[in-house]
C-alpha cells in the first residue's frame, strides 16, 4: 500500500478522520519514522527491524504507566493513545507497527543544551523517572533491544564488522579505528562494574539524549521526557551517560567540524545536580563511584556504534549523505577524548 494511504487507513483505526488533518513528516530520530499529524497528534511507524518485539515495547509501557498511575498519579508519563479497538499499536499491511501521541501545543524540543539551567531540568526529568519507577519490579520489564548498552557485545560487533568491512570503508576509517581500539580499556572498565554487581538492574530510559526531552516553548522548564522505546532494564550510568554525551558540548552528534566539540564543566556538574536531585537517595555509595565513568562509556558505546554501522554499509542508522555515520564516529571520539582529559 502507498505510505498516505497507509497512514489514512492507521488513523482511521483511532477513529480519525485522515482529510480533516494535515500530515507532515519530522526528521528526527535516527530509528523510527515520525509524523505530526496536527491538530493535536504525533505518529509515529516503528522500525520494525530494529524493535523485532514490538510487543514488549508497548508491554513495558503498559506496566511504567498503571505503577505510576497507583504511585505517581500527577506524573506526566507520555504513552500511546488507544485505537478505536482498544490497543496500543497498529500492524499495517508489511507489518511495520504504528503508535498515536498526544502533541503538546507551546513545546520544543532542542539539539544542543544551551543553558545550565536546560542542562539542570532535562537531567532530573530524567532523574524523576527513573526514581518514580525504582520501585516498580525490574522483572516485568523486557529488553526491547536485548543487550542494548552491553559495551562488550558492541565492542565484539564492532570487530566482526571490521572483518567483513569493503577495503574502501576500511580504508576510509584506518585512523579512526586505531582511535576507537585505543580506548578499549572502557570495555574492560564496564565489565569490572557490571559483574562486580556494584551497579543495580534498574529501570532505565536508555535514550537521554536532550532532543528527548520535551521543553516548554519560552521557558527552560521540561514538560516531560519523549521516546520511552527503550524503557527497560539497564544500569543508571546509560542514563546519567547519554545525558552528558549530548549535553556536555555545545555541538550535538552531527557537527562535522570537531574544534566546536568542548566540555562545558558548567554543564556537568549542571547535570550532576539536577540527576542527583531526583537519585540522590535512590543511588548506592557503590553506584555513585561509577558517576565518572558514566559519559565515557556512553560516548564509547555510541561512537562505536556508528563506526560499526558505517563499516556495515550504514544499515542501522537513518542517514540523508554520504558518510554521515564516520563522522558521527569521528564526533564521538574527538568527545571521548575530551572527556578522558578530564577524567
Ligand atoms: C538512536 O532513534 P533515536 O535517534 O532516538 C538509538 C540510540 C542512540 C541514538 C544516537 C533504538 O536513537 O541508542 O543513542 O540514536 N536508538 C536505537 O543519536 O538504537
Ligand atoms: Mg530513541
Amino acid at each position: 500500500m502507498e505510505l498516505g494511504n497507509t497512514i489514512a487507513s492507521v488513523l482511521q483505526s483511532y477513529g480519525l478522520k485522515p482529510s480533516e488533518l494535515s500530515i507532515e513528516r519530522i526528521n528526527s530520530g535516527h530509528i523510527n519514522r515520525t509524523y505530526k499529524v496536527a491538530p493535536g497528534y504525533i505518529l509515529q511507524r516503528i522500525n520494525k527491524q530494529v524493535f523485532l518485539n514490538p510487543k514488549a515495547l508497548s508491554d513495558n509501557l503498559r506496566v511504567a504507566s498503571d505503577f505510576l498511575k497507583t504511585q505517581a498519579p500527577d506524573y506526566l508519563f507520555l504513552h500511546a493513545i488507544k485505537t478505536f479497538s482498544g490497543d496500543d499499536l497498529v500492524l499495517d499491511d508489511d507489518g511495520y507497527p504504528w503508535r498515536l501521541f498526544p502533541y503538546f501545543e507551546n513545546t520544543i524540543t532542542i539539539d544542543e543544551v544551551n543553558t545550565k539551567q536546560q542542562a539542570y531540568a532535562a537531567a532530573r526529568a530524567f532523574g524523576l523517572l527513573s526514581r518514580h519507577l525504582s520501585g516498580c519490579d525490574i522483572n516485568k520489564f523486557e529488553e526491547t533491544i536485548p543487550q542494548f548498552h552491553d559495551l562488550s557485545l558492541r565492542y565484539t560487533q564492532f570487530e566482526e564488522a571490521l572483518k567483513k568491512a569493503t577495503a574502501e570503508r576500511k580504508r576510509l576509517t584506518a585512523q579512526l579505528i586505531d582511535g576507537y581500539v585505543h580506548y578499549n580499556y572502557l570495555v574492560n572498565k564496564y565489565n569490572d562494574l557490571t559483574h562486580s554487581n556494584q551497579l543495580k538492574l534498574r529501570v532505565t530510559h536508555n535514550d537521554t539524549k536532550i532532543n528527548n526531552v520535551l521543553f516548554e516553548r519560552n521557558s527552560d522548564k521540561v514538560v516531560c521526557v519523549i521516546d520511552l522505546d527503550t524503557l527497560m532494564p539497564g544500569y543508571f550510568i546509560y542514563d546519567l551517560g547519554d545525558m552528558i554525551r549530548t549535553f556536555v558540548s555545545p555541538s550535538s552528534e552531527e557537527e562535522t567540524d570537531v574544534s566546536k566539540i568542548e566540555i562545558r564543566k558548567e554543564i556537568y556538574d549542571a547535570i550532576l545536580d539536577g540527576y542527583l536531585a531526583e537519585m540522590d537517595s535512590i543511588l548506592s555509595n557503590e553506584e555513585k563511584r561509577a558517576i565518572p565513568l558514566a559519559g565515557s562509556i556512553m560516548t564509547y558505546m555510541i561512537g562505536l556504534r556508528f563506526l560499526t554501522d558505517f563499516l556495515s554499509g550504514d544499515i542501522y542508522f537513518h542517514t540523508s549523505y554520504a558518510h554521515q555515520n564516520l563522522n558521527r564516529a569521528t564526533n564521538q571520539l574527538y568527545l571521548l577524548k575530551r572527556l578522558e582529559v578530564q577524567a
